[in-house]
């Protein structure tokens, strides 16, 4: 068993870099961005919840996307492992995980967290909004309050992880192979995994 956390704010390649992880250690993809945008698409009660929250660049509740997570491991039982995109993303989130890990007697390996500048992350994120159909992509306004949310609320995580001694900082700019290498390199590193 062998499960990671891809974390860092909005635009950082967290998506990008989870479809090439799960690809090399053959792990289960857990993105709360996708979920979310998924029950949108159907239209489910959760999903028009979520929908007008996320459009302005603000986090869902803890409570939705904690009982996502839950639902997901238990359709998982097999797994040789999780990596977890775009969530935690609350210290309660943090919490409620290492509680479904303790007791699924699971055990969190790493938090690889993408480094990237205010900058490069809007100019990212208006780009993919000229072709996704991404309402929270589409506007400055909302993107950069989709990073404030994240100093304000998502940031403190980091610190929840690195008190644990599980943090790895990596420099998110750059080609998105070369990111991916040094995202390997640190696993294999900290984590002994080849
Ligand atoms: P997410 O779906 O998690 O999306 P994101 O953080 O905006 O994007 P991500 O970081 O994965 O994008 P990527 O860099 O790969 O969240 C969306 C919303 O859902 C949140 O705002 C919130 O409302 C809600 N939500 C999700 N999880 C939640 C939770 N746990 N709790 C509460 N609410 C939650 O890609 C960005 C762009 O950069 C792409 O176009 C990509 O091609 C490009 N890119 C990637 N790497 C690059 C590189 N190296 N160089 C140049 N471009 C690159």
């Amino acid at each position: 068993m062998f499960n990671l956390i891809l974390f860092g704010p909005p635009g950082s390649g967290k998506g990008t870099q989870a479809e090439k992880l799960i690809e090399k250690y053959k792990l289960v993809h857990i993105s709360t961005g996708n979920l979310l945008r998924a029950e949108i698409e159907a239209k489910t009660p959760l999903g028009l919840e979520a929908k007008s929250i996320m459009a302005n660049g603000k986090l869902v509740s803890d409570e939705i996307v904690i009982g996502m997570i839950s639902k997901k491991f238990d359709e998982n039982p097999h797994a040789g492992g999780f990596i977890f995109d775009g969530f935690p993303r609350t210290i309660a989130q943090a919490e409620a995980l290492d509680k479904m890990m303790q007791e699924k007697k699971y055990r969190l390996n790493r938090v690889l967290s993408m480094e990237v500048s205010e900058q490069e992350l809007v100019k990212r994120l208006l780009n993919r909004g000229k072709t996704s159909d991404r309402a929270d992509d589409k506007n400055e306004d909302v993107i950069r309050k989709r990073i404030k949310e994240y100093w304000d609320k998502t940031f403190p995580v980091a610190g929840y992880y690195e008190q644990q001694n599980k943090l790895s900082g990596i420099e998110g700019e750059g080609s998105i192979d070369d990111i991916f290498n040094r995202l390997t390199t640190a696993i294999e590193l900290q984590t002994n995994k080849v």
